[in-house]
């Protein structure tokens, strides 16, 4: 239901309507020095910059449909709910993780929040070839303190309920994701798309029956192991870097599901770009030392995620799972390391599988990276789209055999090298 005094906003009403806020007044200015642009380029909302004689901010408005398709496709506005209710848990899990929020109207879908600049896109940086330092260990931080910290590992139990409760009111996003994610791309669903030349890997794809009972497998984790909040969309889209300075924005998908998914999914996008790269290269080669960058990077967010989730198994687990009084305060420290290892072993096996799903469809399903969209000369691009499928595929299949991220880089090193066409 649209309540019926919604309205989306223009860059010719914004002033008028959010020009009393005294948040704005305050950081940028009085409204009738103000400047706005929209700049949304993502699948879903409205984004526009708001620049004024103090500063500027960013202005976020969910539309009551999705963007990418238009009207036809309607979507609850209460994603922008989910999103600030996301977002200031974040911030409270891991300060400084996220842009500072200024205002929320949940009747309107509007988020008000400081605009980071110099920043840009992550994922526009690494299609340009830019590296930025503390990149993994900064993302793998983000991972284990938000995921850790919204887990029965950290919550006592009636909050952890009343979040659980709260964020399984995202109903439509959950349901994108379920279809999109982990079905679409293993069927020819009506919404997918892909570059011309990818039919033969699509059919390999399509008539790999432990593969679409892998998916599946994997979808009914996503559904039923409610672990944690997740961020829900956490790619390499959804974060803003400058030289100094790494942002996670955009939450709207949070949801409680496996620890593993946004682990899974980072790790994907960045295995993308790494496979994309021969799309982006003037000369032949040209960008090989930047693709081990973008390796190390990915290995950094899990070395780091677990060093950073050890560090707070071990000083910070006073929720429902795993207490203390059960081992360290019997002298059982051993076993809680025991317990500890095994389920950052079972984190990394579902990371695995969800960086396998997210990479087949980024390239198959509705919504693809523009790292592989930028690539201009189509047969390069579907080169490079068919060896991330099929570094996809080897991900899910050989999810519990991969036991550490050497292996994982060494078979995307290798798949790199192949025709998978
Ligand atoms: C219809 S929404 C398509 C995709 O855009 C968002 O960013 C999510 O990744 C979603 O799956
Ligand atoms: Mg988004």
């Amino acid at each position: 239901m649209i309540p019926s005094d919604y309205r989306a906003l223009t860059p010719e009403t914004l002033p008028t309507r959010l020009g009393g806020l005294d948040v704005l007044l305050d950081r940028v200015g009085p409204a009738d020095s103000w400047q706005v642009e929209e700049v949304g380029d993502g699948n879903l909302n409205l984004v526009f910059i708001l620049r004024g004689r103090l500063g500027a901010a960013i202005v976020k408005q969910a539309l009551p449909y999705v963007r990418l398709v238009g009207e036809s496709w309607p979507l609850p506005l209460k994603r922008s709910f989910f999103e600030y209710n996301a977002l200031i848990r974040q911030e409270a899990r891991d300060p400084g993780s996220v842009p500072e929020i200024w205002y929320f109207d949940e009747t309107q879908a509007i988020v008000v929040m400081e605009f980071l600049t110099p920043h840009i896109i992550l994922r526009h940086g690494l299609i340009q070839g830019k590296r930025y330092e503390n990149l993994g260990e900064r993302l793998g931080e983000f991972c284990a303190r938000t995921l850790f910290r919204g887990s029965d590992l950290s919550m006592k139990t009636a909050d952890k309920k009343a979040d659980l409760a709260l964020f399984a009111g995202n109903v439509e996003l959950c349901d994108i994701t379920e279809n999109l994610v982990f079905s679409d791309p293993y069927f020819n669903a009506s919404l997918n798309r892909h570059t011309p030349g990818l039919e033969g890997a699509i059919a390999r794809i399509q008539g790999d029956m432990t593969l679409k009972v892998a998916a599946q497998h994997l979808k009914m984790a996503f559904t039923s192991q409610a672990e944690t909040m997740l961020h829900g969309d956490l790619h390499t889209g959804s974060i803003m870097v400058s030289d100094d300075d790494i942002r996670v924005i955009d939450p709207e998908f949070a949801t409680y599901g496996p620890i593993g998914f946004d682990v899974g999914m980072l790790i994907s996008n960045f295995l993308m770009a790494f496979m994309a790269q021969p799309g982006h290269e003037t000369t032949p080669g040209a960008r090989a030392v930047y693709q081990d960058w973008l390796l190390a990077v990915t290995e950094t967010i899990w070395t780091m995620f677990e060093a950073e989730f050890t560090r707070l198994w071990r000083e910070e687990r006073s929720g429902i799972l795993y207490q203390a009084t059960l081992y360290e305060d019997q002298g059982h420290s051993l076993a809680s390391e025991i317990a500890r290892t095994e389920r950052l072993g079972a984190i990394w096996r579902d990371a695995l599988g969800f960086c396998g799903v997210e990479i087949h469809r980024r390239v198959l399903g509705l919504a693809h990276n523009a790292d592989f969209e930028r690539i201009s000369d189509e047969p390069t691009r579907a080169a490079c789209e068919t060896r991330a499928l099929a570094l996809g595929t080897a991900l899910i299949h050989g999810r519990n055999g991969l036991t550490g991220t050497p292996a994982v880089l060494d078979l995307a090193r290798r798949i790199a090298q192949e025709n998978h066409l």
